[in-house]
């Protein structure tokens, strides 16, 4: 299989007999579990590195540092194109048991080995985005996969060509391009073409492909599953089946963990009795930031199920929303509904949490899962096979208008290695590793 080639460590060597219509292939090639997957997928983190991170070196041992937010800026605001990247993410949690959360970045160079964690760092991402000039005839982005293969820092990284004319809702459209290295990023292989893992840009994509969204749930478990509220029948959807929630009548207060809009027809209702003690008003933290990029809405009813309060968090993904709901009588039932904010959308799926306090001294704190996983403990070995990354997804020749299906012209892969790069972590490995093995990382396993 030709297309694989690209995945092996030997790769620039087989690249050179690169046919030049892989998509024709890749039309009847399923969607590829490459047996990687990242150890807690419940919460894979983000984060967009701030430019001058250095992402790699050339080969005369330049840094290649990241310009992903100067270049963008082109695309609008900072924002605007993040969710691009955000929503590329969440168009995979939708089908299966996955959540995102973005955190900041230090700005660590990529790939550094001192983080000690293949997941879970707090400095940095999981998948780490950033880009840098590539070429106008090379690469749009390029991923690594999730540990195993990659059980250190640099697993799940990804980079955008920043020389490639990107643009949001149009070719080369930003969302598609990060949905596929993202699929790489969560142990996709190559799929189907017209999908969004097709090995070469099929156009425009707004969202997954049957074939992608089998190849996900292969690697995550199935589709995402519910809640153990939402487990029963009697799912509680209602008012009738709103769980009921104990507040502690000493500390006056009590929380929801582990519970999830998992479809857009999702909402989950609670209903609790204020005890004898409680405040005239609740406290009410509704929480995804730290748990997924839900962006919730919810609503507080009485006793009779008459709305005392509704707020939203559209256009927010990954929130905490903190309120007080005035008008609390001891002894009175109160509902509380939770939905997603933009349930047509991506950002209507994904965990979040739940706090309540009627006059205790301090809220309960919604802990995020703890994902930390060290770095594997045989980095260096095997001739830096543990370095082989996601493929990459090459631009088409043609014009994007063209009916389906195309003659897409894959970039040859060789290509890919100008400027030839050393990721930085491979700099500080290359006393680990042979010559051979580092001249592998410069033929395009990124
Ligand atoms: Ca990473
Ligand atoms: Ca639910
Ligand atoms: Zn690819």
């Amino acid at each position: 299989m030709f297309r694989n080639k690209a995945w092996r460590k030997d790769s620039g060597h087989a690249l050179r007999t690169r046919p030049q219509l892989e998509a024709l292939e890749s039309r009847v090639v399923p969607s590829t579990n490459t047996g990687n997957a990242w150890p807690h997928p419940e919460l894979v983190t983000l984060s967009f590195a701030p430019d001058g991170t250095i992402i790699a070196y050339n080969s005369a041992g330049k840094a290649i540092t990241n310009d992903l937010n100067a270049e963008f800026a082109r695309l609008g605001s900072s924002a605007a194109w993040q969710k691009e990247v955000l929503r590329a993410a969440q168009v995979w949690a939708q089908q299966t048991n996955l959540n995102f959360a973005v955190l900041g970045d230090s700005g660590v160079p990529f790939g550094q080995v001192s983080g000690s964690y293949q997941q879970g760092d707090t400095d940095i991402g999981d998948i780490r985005i950033g880009g840098y000039g590539g070429g106008a005839s090379g690469f749009l982005g390029a991923a690594h996969y999730p540990p195993p293969v990659n059980n250190y820092s640099i697993a799940g990284d990804i980079y955008f060509n920043t020389d490639q004319a990107f643009h949001v809702g149009s070719d080369y459209d930003l969302f598609t391009v990060a949905a596929h290295e993202i699929g790489h990023a969560l142990g996709l292989g190559h799929g189907a073409y017209g999908s969004v893992m097709s090995a070469s840009y099929p156009g425009l994509e707004t969202g997954l492909s049957t074939d992608d969204v089998n190849g996900i749930q292969a690697i995550y478990g199935g589709a995402r599953d519910v809640d153990r509220y939402d487990a029963n029948v009697g799912a509680n959807n209602s008012f009738y089946n709103a769980t009921t929630l104990t507040i502690n009548p000493t500390y006056l207060r009590t929380r929801v963990t582990d519970v999830d809009i998992t479809t857009n027809s999702d909402s989950d209702y609670y209903k609790f009795v204020a005890p004898v003690g409680s405040n005239s008003s609740l406290h009410l933290v509704v929480q995804s930031q730290g748990l997924s990029l839900l962006s919730p809405r919810f609503w507080v009813y009485n006793a009779a199920q008459q709305q005392m309060a509704y707020y939203t968090s559209y256009g927010s993904y990954g929130t905490k929303m903190e309120v007080d709901i005035p008008g609390i009588v001891d002894g009175a039932t109160y509902y509380i509904k939770v939905a997603g904010a933009e349930p047509a959308t991506a950002f209507g799926t994904g965990a979040y949490g739940v706090s309540l306090n009627l006059g205790g001294s301090s809220d309960l704190v919604i802990v995020p899962p703890t994902t930390t996983t060290a770095n594997g403990s045989s980095l260096h070995d095997s001739g830096g096979v543990y370095q082989k990354g996601g493929d990459v997804l090459a631009p088409t020749h043609h014009p994007v208008h063209k009916p389906a299906p195309r003659t897409v012209h894959r970039v040859d892969g060789a290509h890919i290695a100008k400027p030839s790069v050393h990721t930085a972590a491979m700099l500080k490995a290359l006393q680990h590793m042979s010559a051979r093995s580092a001249a592998d990382l410069l033929d395009g396993t990124l």
